[in-house]
């Protein structure tokens, strides 16, 4: 909608597409002049409540700020691959037109193409953008059609995500809008303050109602010091502690037998395996008390409703796909799932099925150079894909050859992707091109030979589901891209065009993909299961329209997983896995602590459990170019983390600069010592590496090692040692 609030200003319906479970409905206003004046949260948006958080508040300094990339860039001849100075960037290049970056990435891509194959070509991006066409449409459409790499997009859930499908199926989860009604929630590895600050309105409101919040994470976050209790567990031993709540659960017989009989496969085999997980064991390993596990499982199991917000962060472990996996079951073994406020919610990412196969256009891998689609590039492991995949004497030929172009959008490696220093030594290669598609100069721009400037979501339109809700939303463009500014769907298409591929598809408009991921059908409406209710006029109309099933949650509350048959392979909610079987894998859950932490042979050199968090005020490595931004993180930008008795043992008090080091790398930081963590783990936020003393940031650390299952990064499973700088 755009409505005209006065002759003067416009309001128009857009979503934040960052990175965040809530997905926001935005609000613009926008002047006479076309510029926007305020962004505000959509009251109307039941999640969004009419408030943003404090990043996105300011948005306006992002969208106009001074540094904004206006214009095409090129290297200029010369000028060698590596970190430049902040505000100097522009210095390393040269302003181009679009007409000759078109044409001058399109002829080298297509000559690498020729002499390497195309597979030579790496398409690196994540989620700078989550609108279903800034995430993955014309994109993918132009890479299948090229034959490039495809990329495993591992970099934040996988482990995670496959766990719960293991488990369910499908992705679904509690309604955050039914948190309110719990009477225990339980966070765990969950920063909700900091990364789904929406979520905390419903706990508020929950709590009013007598429940008790719980908080399993290492860090002392705001939600944890908020919380009735916050449980400190060592990073890496959730899984543990999973089993041996369902040891204690089973034990007293706290199970809901109906439910597991009706619902699960796979409970006698599990019930065996938990035998082992005595309250005892499981405290050796957590940190906690024997008593404390009980207490916690007891609570856990006779509370109702009782709602889990697991999140992302305990799943970063080289352990996390299966810890995630039995935390799953927990719901399943007590039938929490059947009461309205209960159950739990990793991700609602399952519910919106948009018709990826008419936006990605995977057939078009058909029509490239090699006929079928390409191999596939983990991109948690990207340092190891531009120093050593396809390089070595010994390659394997399946391997297929090595990288011979990068093109990045939608992220920053350089900030963000593990092993820094490895990911570096890959991209200063001269010999590799490197285009960067993005609104700044980053850490990764600094090794571009061409760098495109793209938009904000106030700048284009898309349309975008939620991984924390159930609401549809579309994100109207409310003003002019500033400069040559232009979306990743335009881009992808033009390039498409200049590669000469003659699909109608490259042409279609934002509008038109819009269309096909809705699925529209004859009479307007969309064919996808759980839309057919939604038109686009609609859309345009209201901006957000809940899925079919959370239209009416009073009168008909969703609750997930309380009929069957499910989308595993038994039809039934899996305690037991034969997918794992078949695959050699353990069937079950277990615990093996990870080989990066205390139990493990590094341990001697290395004995600090290293937390290389997000910061609350940023977005990953988004916002962190904002003086704003980074005002409101400066309590702990640039500190190290640690408890007092690290701190004393190594002769650091508070205040002093401290070297954080392991085989990996090494970065300067101020030791601050706050309570924050416990006695032997460490921690530091993520900044740029440019903006951070010697030029490195926590990435330096962290190792491209992939978790159990999902084959995901473990940025939470990092051994260090720190000394007095
Ligand atoms: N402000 C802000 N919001 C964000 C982001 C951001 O960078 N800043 N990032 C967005 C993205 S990409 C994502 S994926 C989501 C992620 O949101 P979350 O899933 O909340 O992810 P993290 O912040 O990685 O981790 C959450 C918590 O897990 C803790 N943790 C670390 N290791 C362990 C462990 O072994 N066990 C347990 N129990 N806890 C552990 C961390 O200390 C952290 O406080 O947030 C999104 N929202
Ligand atoms: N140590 C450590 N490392 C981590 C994490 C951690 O907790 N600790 N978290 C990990 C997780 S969960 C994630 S999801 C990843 C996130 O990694 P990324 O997805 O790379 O996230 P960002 O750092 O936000 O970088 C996104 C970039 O995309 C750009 N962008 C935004 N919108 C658009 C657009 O429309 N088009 C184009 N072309 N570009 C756009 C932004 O300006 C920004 O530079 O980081 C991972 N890295
Ligand atoms: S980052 Fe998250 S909380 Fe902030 S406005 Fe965007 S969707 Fe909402
Ligand atoms: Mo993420």
């Amino acid at each position: 909608m755009s409505a005209t609030v006065s002759a003067l200003f416009r309001i128009v319906h857009t979503v934040c597409s960052h990175d965040c479970p809530d997905s926001c409905a935005v609000l613009v206003t926008v002047n006479e002049e076309g510029r926007a004046v305020k962004v505000q949260g959509d009251p109307s948006q039941p999640v969004t409540q009419g408030f943003l958080c404090g990043k996105v508040a300011k948005y306006l300094d992002r969208v106009y700020a001074p540094g904004r990339l206006l214009y095409p860039l090129k290297r200029k001849a010369g000028v060698a691959k590596g970190p430049l100075e902040r505000g100097r960037e522009h210095e390393a290049f040269e302003r181009i037109s679009w007409d000759e970056a078109l044409e001058g990435i399109a002829g080298r891509l297509q000559r690498i193409s020729d002499e390497y194959g195309p597979e030579s070509i790496l398409p690196y991006s994540y989620a700078g953008t989550i609108g279903v066409l800034g995430y993955g449409s014309m994109d993918r459409r132009f890479f299948h059609r090229l034959g490039a790499s495809q990329l495993d997009r591992t970099i934040c859930a996988e482990a995670g995500g496959v766990a719960w499908n293991l488990v369910y199926g499908k992705k679904f989860g509690t309604p955050i809008e039914d948190f309110r009604l719990s009477k225990l929630i339980v966070a765990w590895g969950a920063n909700i303050h900091g990364n789904n600050i929406h979520l905390w309105p419903m706990v508020e409101q929950a709590r009013r109602n007598g429940a008790r919040l719980i908080v399993i994470d290492p860090y002392r976050t705001r939600t944890a010091a908020l919380a009735d209790w916050h449980i400190a567990i060592r990073p890496g031993t959730d899984g543990a502690l999973a089993l041996g709540l369902m040891h204690v659960i089973l034990r007293e017989g706290l199970e809901d037998r109906a439910y597991i009989d009706a619902m699960t496969h796979g409970f006698d085999r599990l019930a065996e395996r938990v035998r082992d997980y005595t309250p005892e064991r499981v405290a050796a390993w957590t940190g906690m008390t024997a008593a404390e596990v009980e207490q916690l499982a007891r609570e856990y199991a006779t509370t109702r409703p009782t709602a889990l917000r697991l999140n992302y962060g305990m799943q970063r472990s080289e352990n996390g796909g299966t810890a995630a996996r039995a935390i799953a079951m927990l719901p399943a073994l007590t039938g929490a799932w059947k009461h309205r406020g209960g159950g739990g919610q990793l991700s609602t990412s399952g519910a919106f099925p948009w018709d990826k196969q008419a936006v990605e256009r995977p057939d078009l891998a058909l029509a490239s150079p090699l006929g079928r689609l390409a191999r596939v590039v983990n991109m948690s492991a990207l340092g190891q894909a531009l120093t050593e995949l396809g390089q070595s004497p010994d390659a394997k030929a399946e391997d297929g050859p090595a990288v011979h172009a990068l093109f990045v959008y939608n992220s920053n490696p350089g900030a963000v992707a593990p092993n820094q220093n490895a990911v570096r030594r890959g991209m200063e290669r001269p010999d590799l091109f490197t285009v960067v598609h993005d609104l700044f100069f980053t850490d990764t721009t600094d090794y571009a030979d061409y760098i495109l400037p793209a938009t904000t979501f106030l700048e284009h339109t898309d349309i975008q589901g939620a991984y924390g809700h159930y609401f549809v939303q579309l994100s109207q463009q409310a003003i002019e891209a500033p400069g040559e500014a232009r979306q990743n769907v335009w881009l992808f298409g033009q390039l498409a065009q200049r590669m000469g591929f003659t699909e109608e598809c490259f042409r279609d408009t934002a509008e038109d993909i819009i269309r096909q991921a809705l699925a529209i059908g004859a009479d307007g409406h969309s064919t996808n299961a759980g839309m057919e209710h939604i038109t686009l006029e609609d859309l345009k109309e209201q901006g957000h329209i809940p899925l079919s099933f959370h239209r009416d949650p009073e009168k008909q509350p969703f609750l997930p997983y309380t009929a069957g048959p499910f989308a595993t392979p038994s039809g039934k909610i899996e305690f037991a896995s034969e997918t794992l079987a078949a695959q050699g894998l353990d069937p079950l859950p277990g615990f093996v602590p990870p080989t990066e932490s205390r139990w493990g042979v590094a341990a001697k050199r290395f004995p600090l459990e290293f937390l290389s968090r997000k910061s609350d005020n940023y977005m990953n490595s988004t916002f962190a170019n904002l003086d704003g931004h980074r005002k409101m993180e400066a309590r702990t930008s640039q500190r190290l983390e640690m408890h007092a008795e690290d701190a004393r043992a190594r002769g650091i008090a508070d205040g002093d600069a401290v070297r954080i080091f392991n085989e990996r790398g090494s970065l300067k930081l101020t030791a601050l010592v706050n309570g924050s963590v416990p006695a032997g783990v460490v921690a530091a936020h993520m900044d740029w590496a440019k903006l951070s003393p010697d030029g490195a940031n926590v990435n330096a650390l962290t190792s491209e090692r992939l978790t159990d299952l999902g084959a995901a990064a473990t940025f939470y499973s990092t051994l260090v040692e720190v000394a007095k700088a």
